[in-house]
């Protein structure tokens, strides 16, 4: 009897310990990485959970990227369900102490919580998302050709642009540039004129906040043709290319609504930018007309663009014309289909055949009664290369020798 009395007692305890204790003073909850930046994904685990999670709605203390709720529910309806809510991941927006709680519904119906906890998030990252990758125009650069290289995927700004690129350029020039921004240069390009052919892998680490992001490499291929010393100087002909001596400046400008078209609404770089369209009934037009000097070994139009627009297709068109003739490749559509959501690079406009002449470089769009377009333009380039030798060997690219073939190129 006494044996099996103390075998009583004993369970008893046990059940006391497990059971009868508020389940409310075990739930707990951790946090990783323990001072998270802005933007990273933290994730809350629970502890101490002495049921099955119905739903948790967790207080965050503050709201998360994106205009994420500071208020979460983790339950069995959409997005949450199936998911275990044991665990739960936010992306704070701001830097400082977050009071952090949680409340569970347990199956059965009990109910615990936790906390408040202080979440301290360090005062840097962003909540933009990054993820550079690179792009580069030409496509088949010869030696000595200025190659430009654009970072993409990277909204924000950069607080340093770190390139590999692969080979020493032109004059011995430093394979791995690295770019701090200025007034004058948002790092978001680096130009590099390579003094071999062959194959290039580049490579590129941008630091945005305090963080380090590597864009994946990339392959050129420089042709084994052209030279560094064949001294080839290149020139952006183009007057205030980013639009920033605002109207009445450097670009003529029509609209048939009588409005300004280069404005602080819209730019890529700077200030300003050409906005054209933007109402019913438009025809907006800014245009230059810049030198190619006749002696140019190449001569190409590009541009930064954003069409922006509320209409079906066929109704409002934009684009580029040289001497009033349209560019082939660059009259656009404005409709729903062919929004950029964002300033996007043109290909290029081949104006060698106007070496010598003064063409009219012309940016348009119309638009007819009814749901309006836009289309920006900003940073435009009308880049010529010039040989920069003496007089009596401008022509040694070919043209004596009767390849004629750099000389003939199809008129846009
Ligand atoms: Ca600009
Ligand atoms: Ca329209």
């Amino acid at each position: 009897m006494r044996l099996s009395g103390y075998a009583v007692a004993i369970t008893v305890s046990i059940g006391v310990v497990l059971s009868a204790t508020p389940a409310s003073a075990q739930l707990d909850f951790t946090w990783s990485p323990v001072v998270p930046e802005i933007g990273e994904t933290v994730v809350f685990t629970l502890t101490g959970v002495t049921g099955t999670i119905e739903t948790a709605t967790w207080t965050m203390g503050g709201i998360g990227c994106d205009g994420a709720s500071a208020t979460q529910i983790c339950g069995p309806l959409p997005p949450w369900s199936g998911e275990d809510c044991s665990q739960f991941s936010f992306k704070y927006a701001s830097a400082g102490p977050k009071s952090v709680s949680v409340i569970l519904d347990l199956a059965g119906g009990g109910n615990d919580s936790a906390g408040p906890l202080t979440v301290n998030l360090a005062n840097s990252g962003s909540c933009d998302v990054v993820t550079p990758s690179i792009s580069y125009r030409p496509s088949n650069p010869d030696i000595g050709e200025n190659v430009l290289f654009t970072i993409n995927g990277v909204p924000a700004d950069i607080d340093k642009a770190s390139w590999n690129m692969g080979a020493i350029g032109c004059d011995g020039a430093d394979p791995t540039p690295e770019c701090f921004p200025s007034l004058w240069n948002d790092c978001k390009s680096q130009a590099f004129k390579y003094a071999s052919g062959g194959d290039k892998t580049v490579g590129l680490t941008v630091e945005v906040g305090s963080n380090t992001f590597t864009a994946d490499p990339v392959v050129l291929t420089v042709a084994w043709s052209g030279s560094c010393s064949g001294g080839v100087g290149c020139t952006n002909v183009l007057l205030e290319p980013g639009f920033e001596g605002g109207s009445g400046s450097a670009w003529s400008e029509n609209s048939s609504n009588g409005y300004f078209l280069i404005t602080m609404n819209r730019p890529r770089s700077g200030s300003f930018s050409a906005w054209l369209g933007g109402i019913d009934n438009e025809v907006s037009s800014v245009w230059q007309v810049p030198p190619i000097d006749a002696l140019a070994t190449s001569a190409t139009l590009s541009y930064w663009y954003w069409i922006e627009s509320e209409d079906i297709c066929e109704y409002d068109k934009g684009g580029v014309t040289v001497n009033g003739l349209l560019a082939r490749g660059h009259d656009f559509d404005l409709c729903l289909s062919t929004n950029t959501s964002g300033y996007v690079q043109s290909e290029i406009v081949d104006l060698l055949p106007y070496a010598g002449t003064t063409p009219e470089i012309l940016f348009f769009t119309t638009t007819d009664s009814s749901d309006v377009s836009s289309l920006y333009i900003d940073d435009a380039i009308l880049e010529v290369c010039v040989p920069g030798i003496p007089g009596d060997q401008v022509f040694s690219d070919g043209f004596e020798s009767g390849d004629v073939s750099a000389w003939s190129s199809t008129v846009p």
